[in-house]
């Protein structure tokens, strides 16, 4: 497969880039910080969208040098953000299974942080709730480790998997993120309503920060901020931008 070869040059051709999506609070409107999201310039077929070579790279393992060039990359624009003097948004990164099962994943996180100079509370490491249960005792283990570094934890595409929010209660987490297939039909479906308001008050509850992904509406948001939603991510306030955009959009304070 011709798109697995490019893919293993790309790297050192320089043709990946992150794009950054703000999340912002519900109760000020505030960008609290951005998730950093993988975008790979292909040289002839342009814009790859990350669903088509993300699982490549976790297939070959091409994500651990990767993955750790996202948390270079992530790390270096957090310590940018916050030498605009706009507050301190916190930068999120996503990680792989594979990453987390990486033996020296605390250590490249804890040596990024010490070469960066970021402070690990702006760093948050994104985790999909089937990842944490894909070996709950490593899993532990490995989160236990990352919080002692001082990074936060947050579980992302909630509901989707099989864990309830009790069970999460053993991992060392700060927030949550309801996916956004629950967030889609917020409005017209009150089923949809229920889960979702159930979620954060169990969240609030286990004291974890909820994040709503795929807000598109103002609709959407209202139904949540009205619900107790912390923060929310999505459409509606912004798409996935480049660098250049968020530091334009921070320093007009929106
Ligand atoms: O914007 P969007 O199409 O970027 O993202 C699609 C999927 O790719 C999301 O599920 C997201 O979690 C994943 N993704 C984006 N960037 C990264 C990354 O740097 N590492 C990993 N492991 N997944 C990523
Ligand atoms: O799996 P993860 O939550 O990391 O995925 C982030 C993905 O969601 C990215 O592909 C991003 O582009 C996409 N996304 C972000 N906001 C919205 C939104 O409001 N609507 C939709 N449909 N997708 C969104
Ligand atoms: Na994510
Ligand atoms: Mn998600």
């Amino acid at each position: 497969l011709q798109m697995v070869i490019d893919l293993r040059r790309a790297l050192e051709r320089d043709e990946f880039c992150l794009h950054y999506q703000p999340k912002v609070s519900c109760v000020s409107g505030e960008i609290v910080g951005f998730e950093a999201l993988l975008r790979w310039q292909h040289p002839t077929l342009g814009l790859v969208p990350p669903d088509r070579f993300i699982p490549l790279l976790e297939d070959t393992g091409g994500i651990i040098p990767v993955g750790a060039w996202v948390l270079r990359q992530a790390c270096d624009q957090a310590v940018a953000w916050h030498r605009l003097g706009v507050g301190t948004p916190s930068v999120a990164v996503n990680l792989s299974v594979r990453q987390l099962q990486q033996s020296d994943l605390v250590a490249l996180i804890r040596d990024e942080l010490a070469r960066s100079g970021l402070d690990p509370a702006a760093l948050e490491l994104e985790i999909t709730e089937s990842m944490l249960m894909h070996n709950v005792e490593d899993s532990i283990a490995t989160l236990d480790a990352l919080k002692q570094l001082g990074v936060r934890i947050s579980v992302d595409d909630f509901g989707t998997g099989y864990s309830s929010l009790s069970y999460l209660k053993r991992f060392p987490l700060d927030s949550v993120k309801v996916d956004r297939s629950f967030v889609q039909d917020i409005v017209a479906d009150p089923g949809d309503v229920s889960i979702t308001r159930a979620v954060i008050t169990l969240a609030h509850n286990l004291k974890l920060r909820v994040v709503a992904e795929g807000v598109e509406t103002e609709a959407q948001l209202a139904l949540l901020a009205s619900n107790g939603c912390d923060e929310i991510q999505g459409y509606y306030f912004s798409r996935p931008i480049p660098v250049a955009e968020t530091e334009a959009m921070l320093l007009a304070g929106r």
